[in-house]
């Protein structure tokens, strides 16, 4: 058996090593990367994420661009790309799509390509080929993502969140499923700690179900806002978590646009339910009775509500709903689709005047008898209103038109009271018992962007959202690099990027910002209109580079036909979005009759009489409830907050085509999606900077042998053996900063030529070894 000796006593035996030089790793921004968190083997750190995973092998500088041209999977991380480009960027992401390697890295950042098919890629396997490897290591995935969140949450205490952003459809919630079923299969097992996975990961099915809804966009669109905290243990076991909701999109309870469905729940319970369940609800199977269910898109192509029905049942229980509960929570989606039932007539009065009047009681019986209400009540809330002030009641009719208004907006009422009391329900299951200090894993998993043709209130708040995601992901990837910057004592200057945050306080300036001058206009006494809004707005923000309306002053876009009257536009970071200002007013005031809220406080239903508290006679209160745009704000100003104080974990979705459809790359909408989430800046920013950074000693351990003084032995401080390494390569000095523990390096291809001279030196180390394996 050949065996040689070098001089430092360092033997290699035979057979002949395989010379295949391995992957290259950079490390990532935080200095967990390199550190080998885990304990990766410190040879591997290096390892380069090209989208080659372990066993498909390797690529040197003149390999990648050759498999760019060539078509082939194309780079696992976009620092990598040479020569950047829109165009390089995009291909880039084709190709890769083409292969169905749906996941990308700019630097720490991972980029998601919605397949619209199931991969083999979320296997046990999976999770173990990826369960304790440095970032990149392996071929890009979320699971990498994950895996890093969780290790650094476990093992440096540092709580984290994940930020998952993208329009709609383009795998944000899909995403944050994997996340959080990564992190269970890799934390602990104990009965206990299983029992509360199982909790928190099937808390999902059951507000998927109630909270999302078949849209143009998205079989199972997030009609809400989702923000997750699941709180671990010293040793890394989940204990339990808090959900945050925000805003449902309530008006789809009572209307939707055309080709979509209300939320799943209802076609679920129609379809699953047993004919004894039916019965005990007084509820017919056909869709068709209903006026609140549209019928053009009732059937969703793939999906199985009825099997979906058992399964949130079955959530349920697991998450800790009793029977009891259960069946309250779907007596009351009957009452909301038996509301819609209702039809009211004019009648006339004797004192002359008409009013309105349930005009077939069946449903309205029926509603009574399932909340416990008596039917008087609740038919005299639909034809009168009491006004209450400064102690004095003042009594008018309803016409028919605010009969159904009112009915409308007791079932939206009722509808999103029950969704937030789910949340509640079962963040009571989840919570935390112990007083130990916790370990916090967020995930945030939002309604995208939306541009339809028709946008409201809703897109107008989803959107605002948005920006708000957007200006903390500009934020703190720029931040967290120049704090690193900082940290290791290296000169930074800043580089140009759209900073949405002029869009932010167009929106949400506390004095004249859209939705405090929203407030106002609500809050203002006399004739108030979406009309009158409009004007002030048109009139405070004529010229403002984001804001379009044909109604201020000297408008340049008075022969803009594409705006009309009623409408303003927005250039948000996503693009231009027109929104209709009707329903303003109104969706912002959400106000419910007392009538009706009185009328809910008289069940003998003990759901629906905690929902409507304010229903409560002895407890009126005068003062006007915040507005909905108020309590947005205002809760979204909370979570930028807590975001803010962990450590971000960034995944942004993007979709390949406007068709739900398997293997079709739509290059104009991954360009407009690339543009806006702002991918070039983000990889720009990465390079701009130094493109890679390593701890001193790995990165001596990986080039030792290039130069003498360091090969095969090192003596001296790392740093200083690394610089007598550089120096000797005679690379210019600009290439490199040295950094308190790391070092530097500028350009990718200085990193390319480093693993060029790397990967020729073993090929001469390797032809020799196989010339003393055959004896010469
Ligand atoms: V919305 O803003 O809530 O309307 P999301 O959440 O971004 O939207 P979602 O995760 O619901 O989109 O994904 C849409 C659909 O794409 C899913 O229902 C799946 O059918 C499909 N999808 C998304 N990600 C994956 C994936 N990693 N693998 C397979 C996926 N299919
Ligand atoms: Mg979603």
């Amino acid at each position: 058996m050949g065996v040689l000796s070098s001089g430092g006593g360092r033997s290699l035996r035979a057979p002949p090593p395989r010379v295949t030089p391995e992957p290259l790793n950079t490390d990532r921004s935080d200095p967990r990367g390199a550190s080998g968190a885990g304990g990766a083997d410190p040879s591997r750190i290096f390892s380069w994420h090209s989208g080659a995973s372990a066993g498909r092998g390797i690529m040197s500088k003149v390999e990648v661009k050759t498999s760019l041209l060539d078509n082939m999977i194309g780079l696992g991380d976009m620092v990598l790309l040479e020569p950047l480009t829109e165009d390089s960027f995009i291909q880039n992401l084709k190709n890769r799509f083409n292969h169905n390697e749906i996941y990308t890295y700019i630097g720490s950042v991972v980029i998601s390509m919605n397949p619209y098919k199931s991969l083999p890629i979320y296997t046990a396997d999976k999770v173990e080929e990826y369960r304790n490897r440095n970032f990149y290591e392996l071929s890009p995935h979320i699971y990498a993502l994950a895996d890093e969140a969780y290790r650094s949450l476990r093992d440096q205490d540092k709580d984290q969140c994940i930020l998952i952003t993208g329009e709609s459809g383009a795998g944000k919630t899909e995403a944050s499923k994997l996340v959080m079923s990564y992190v269970a299969a890799v934390c602990g097992k104990s009965l206990e700690v299983n029992k509360v996975k199982e909790q928190l990961l099937q808390s999902n099915p059951v507000l998927e179900a109630f909270g999302n809804a078949k849209t143009v966009r998205n079989d199972n669109s997030s009609r809400f806002g989702k923000y997750m905290d699941i709180e671990f243990d010293f040793k890394g076991d989940p204990m339990g978590g808090v959900i945050s909701n925000y805003l449902l999109e309530k008006s789809r309870v009572v209307k939707q646009p055309r080709g979509e469905r209300n939320f799943h729940i209802f076609y679920q319970l129609l379809s699953g339910a047993s004919e004894e369940q039916l019965k005990k609800l007084k509820l017919d199977r056909d869709v068709s009775k209903f006026n609140y269910l549209s019928l053009d898109s009732a059937v969703v192509n793939g999906v199985d509500d009825a099997a979906n029905f058992r399964t949130i049942m079955d959530a349920m229980q697991t998450v800790g709903f009793t029977d009891k509960e259960v069946h309250s929570v779907l007596v009351l989606v009957v009452a909301v689709l038996k509301l819609g039932n209702i039809r009211f007539k004019s009648e006339s009065r004797v004192d002359g005047y008409s009013e309105s009047q349930v005009e077939d009681s069946n449903d309205l019986k029926e509603i009574c008898e399932l909340l416990g209400i008596k039917q008087s009540v609740l038919e005299k809330a639909f034809s009168t209103r009491t006004v209450e002030a400064k102690q004095e009641k003042v009594s008018t009719t309803l016409t028919v038109a605010q009969a159904y208004y009112a009915r409308d907006a007791l079932a939206k009422n009722l509808y999103n009271r029950l969704f937030s009391w789910l949340v509640t329900r079962i963040n009571e299951s989840i919570k935390v018992q112990s007083t130990e200090r916790k370990k916090v894993m967020g995930v945030l998993d939002i309604y995208g962007f939306e541009i339809f043709e028709n946008n409201g209130f809703e897109q107008f708040i989803i959107n605002y959202c948005n920006e708000k995601l957007q200006q903390i992901f500009i934020e703190l990837t720029l931040r967290e690099e120049q704090e690193e910057y900082i940290r290791e004592g290296i000169e930074w200057k800043n580089i140009e990027y759209f900073n949405n945050a002029v869009i932010c306080d167009l929106i949400e300036n506390n004095k004249k910002g859209i939705l405090a001058m929203l407030d106002e206009e609500c809050l203002r006494p006399g004739a108030v209109s979406d009309n009158t809004f409009l004007d002030k707005l048109s009139t405070v923000y004529a010229g403002h580079h984001h804001f379009e309306s044909r109604r201020s002053k000297n408008s340049k876009f008075l022969s803009d036909h594409s705006l009309p009257h009623d409408c303003f536009r927005i250039q948000h970071y996503a693009g231009k979005v027109l929104y209709c200002v009707e329903g303003f007013v109104d969706k912002n005031n959400d106000l419910l009759y007392r009538d009706l809220s009185q009328a809910m406080y008289e069940a003998t239903h003990t759901l629906i009489k905690l929902l409507f508290p304010e229903g409560n006679p002895k407890k009126v209160n005068l003062k006007r409830p915040p507005t909905a745009g108020f309590q947005f704000r205002a809760s979204v100003g909370t979570l930028m907050k807590n975001l803010q104080s962990k450590n971000p974990n960034y995944i942004r979705c993007i979709k390949p085509n406007d068709k739900k459809a398997t293997r079709m790359f739509t290059e104009t909408l991954v360009r407009h999606q690339v543009r806006y989430l702002g991918l070039m800046e983000n990889v720009r920013v990465r390079r701009a900077g130094y493109a890679f950074r390593q701890l001193y000693t790995p990165c001596l351990e990986r080039y030792k042998m290039l130069c003498k003084q360091t090969w095969p032995h090192w003596r001296g401080s790392a740093r200083y053996r690394v610089e007598t390494l550089l120096t000797s390569l005679q690379i210019p000095k600009e290439e490199f900063a040295y950094g308190c523990s790391k070092i530097f390096i500028r350009n990718p291809t200085t990193l390319f030529d480093l693993e060029k001279k790397r990967g020729e030196c073993l090929h001469v180390l390797a032809t020799l070894i196989q010339k003393i394996y055959r004896g010469w």
